[in-house]
């Protein structure tokens, strides 16, 4: 395996790191963080000096020492100083500096005031709010490790990630390409354009008069860990994540046409290749071509028309009908976050969420909307320290006063009943008639058989207060597989009881998963869109539910809370 500049470096942080917890030499650690900066920024790889036996130490910051451990390095793929340390300091807490944005000062803060020594660990103490209570530990530290930590666990077997974890890391990379010298059109297509669930790799496509600076630029972006593929109008990068990324630069001409190829589905690409085959035309990446002509290319609009169709909306590119559908004018028109009139699901310091009754209603105020559901726990769910009968009696209280202070905003008395594993509900029917939305969902018993699952579920959707499923099949994308369920029985029942089921818009949940949602659409069940929020920033997730929702063709009248309070208070009643 070749030593690339970046290994190097890596291994001379990792021992200014193991150093600092160790309470090492602070002229030794800036040494090592010297030396790495110079070798990440060598212009030829330090393997080459080695190989020619050149002398290391002209280099800025590399003495004899550090030179003598750059040769150890290349020539033995290891350092014998990085074994003797990390045999020093708990090994475990090394994993804790794997983490981002934690230094070694910090790992130590937190082993010795929390005791924490694992990752697992630093997860529970960050949920529950109490990192931020250290000196220097601000909230926002506490939500990059939160991040931090979601990003590690959703990167699952097949290298995939999850939709917002793509995104994190496409933005900013999109930004840096944008600003470019030459640059004209800089749009992500692929997956990711199309909002999937998860990622395997961005494809990037572009215009630029300049397109070998682009690449050289692109390639040494500072995210990038190796270089794939470098050519003049196309390369390929694999980020320091895992993610690959293809940057493509075409000509104007083609970039319509690139982005639809690239956009795909593969599926949706082939079925549109064919009609085009059966209009003699030639659909690829450069353009649409009758002969040597180039008919169509430089807009994705030209591109369907030139087979005569409409523009297709990318999150419907998946070969599920959307181009009869564009070809009989009956393309859905999808529903939009501005739509949306409220949200559904939430939770606050009652319960497992991390502000208050107050804070959140207010949040939710200020985002526009005109009814907020708070569904904290019910009491099965000990965990989150879910309420019974009086708790949720004091909050139906605390609720009612709050609400006197609005005249366009109300927040919806309700709550996320457990379903129990006999399929009745963790509250009394005495005080579910108190609440404007009764939300059930399941927590316990994912192992049931696909009968006893949906016979628990039909059975709860027969109390006459339930009316929202929220999460229904319980998959956590990457983590937990869905339980067995007998959808089709479920949407029936619900729409015979004028019940909805819900699509949850955490980025690891979206439950319903679009397919699901599509046939949800054309059984006639409406669905609620809600973020299932347990902090204000949360709120912020109602966009990918959105894209879940428009993956499965939903349009504004088949989402539950775009209707105004009046209206909904109506479809909420079930006789
Ligand atoms: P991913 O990366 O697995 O999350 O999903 P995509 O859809 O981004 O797939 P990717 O990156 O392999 O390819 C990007 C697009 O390029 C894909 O959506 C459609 C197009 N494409 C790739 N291979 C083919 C192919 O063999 N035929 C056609 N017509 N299009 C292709
Ligand atoms: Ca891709
Ligand atoms: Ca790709
Ligand atoms: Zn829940």
């Amino acid at each position: 395996m070749p030593i690339h500049n970046n290994d190097i470096a890596e291994i001379f942080d990792r021992v200014a790191d193991l150093l600092d917890l160790s309470n090492g030499d602070q002229f030794r650690i800036r040494a090592y963080r010297n030396a790495a900066r110079t070798i990440s920024s060598l212009s030829r790889p330090a393997a080459d000096m080695v190989e020619h036996q050149e002398d290391l130490t002209k280099l800025s910051g590399i003495g004899k020492d550090l030179a003598g451990k750059i040769k150890e390095i290349v020539e033995t793929g290891s350092l014998v100083r990085l074994k003797e340390l990390e045999s020093q300091v708990p090994a475990e807490l090394t994993a804790l500096m794997n983490i981002s944005d934690l230094g070694p000062r910090r790992v130590l803060i937190l082993h010795n005031k929390l005791g924490i020594s694992t990752p697992e660990e630093l997860e529970r103490f960050a949920k529950n709010g109490e990192i931020r209570q250290l000196a220097g530990f601000g909230e926002k530290t506490e939500q990059k490790i939160i991040a931090a930590l979601e990003r590690q666990a959703s990167r699952n077997d097949q290298g995939r990630v999850k939709f917002i974890v793509a995104e994190q890391i496409a933005i900013p990379l999109l930004n840096y390409l944008r600003n470019l010298k030459g640059v004209e059109q800089v749009e992500a297509a692929g997956s990711f354009r199309r909002k999937g669930e998860t990622v395997a790799d961005l494809d990037i496509v572009a215009t630029c008069t300049e397109s070998a600076k682009m690449m050289e630029r692109f390639t040494r972006y500072e995210d990038v860990e190796r270089i794939i593929s470098k050519g003049d109008t196309r390369s390929s990068v694999a980020l320091r994540s895992g993610l690959q990324v293809d940057l493509r630069v075409v000509p104007p001409a083609s970039f319509g046409a690139a982005m639809h190829y690239f956009t795909g589905s593969k599926a949706h690409n082939i079925a549109i290749r064919k009609l085009g085959v059966k209009m003699g035309l030639k659909i690829n990446e450069y353009g649409v071509f009758r002969g040597d002509r180039r008919i169509a290319g430089k807009s994705e609009e030209e591109v369907y028309r030139s087979v005569g169709l409409p523009y297709i909306e990318p999150e419907l590119r998946e070969d599920r009908g959307e181009i009869e559908a564009a070809r009989e004018n009956n393309l859905p028109d999808l529903v939009e976050l501005k739509h949306l009139k409220g949200d559904l699901q939430s939770h606050t310091t009652a319960t497992d969420g991390k502000f208050s009754l107050e804070d959140m209603a207010e949040a939710a105020r200020e985002r526009g909307y005109e009814y907020f559901a708070i569904t904290d726990h019910s009491k099965r769910v000990y965990m989150a320290k879910g309420l019974d009968s009086r708790g949720l009696a004091k909050q139906i209280k605390a609720i009612e006063r709050l609400n006197g202070k609005w005249r366009t905003f109300r927040i919806l008395k309700s709550s996320e009943v457990d379903i129990l594993e006999d399929g009745s509900l963790d509250l009394p029917d005495s005080i579910l008639k108190e609440l404007d939305l009764v939300v059930c969902s399941v927590h316990y018993n994912f192992n049931l058989s696909r009968k006893r699952q949906t016979d628990r579920i039909l059975r709860a959707m027969d109390n006459r207060y339930f009316n929202i499923l929220a999460h229904p099949t319980g998959r956590r994308i990457g983590m937990r597989e869905p339980y067995e369920l007998d959808l089709q029985r479920i949407l029936e029942a619900a729409k015979q009881n004028r019940c909805y089921l819900e699509i949850n818009a955490q980025p690891e949940r979206l439950d319903l998963a679009a397919v699901h949602v599509k046939m949800a659409k054309e059984m006639g069940v409406k669905l609620a869109i809600s973020t299932d929020a347990h902090s204000i920033a949360d709120l912020e997730y109602m966009r990918f539910g959105i894209a879940e929702a428009r993956r499965g063709w939903l349009e504004r009248d088949d989402v539950l809370n775009t209707r105004g309070w009046n209206q909904l208070k109506k479809m909420l009643q079930r006789q």
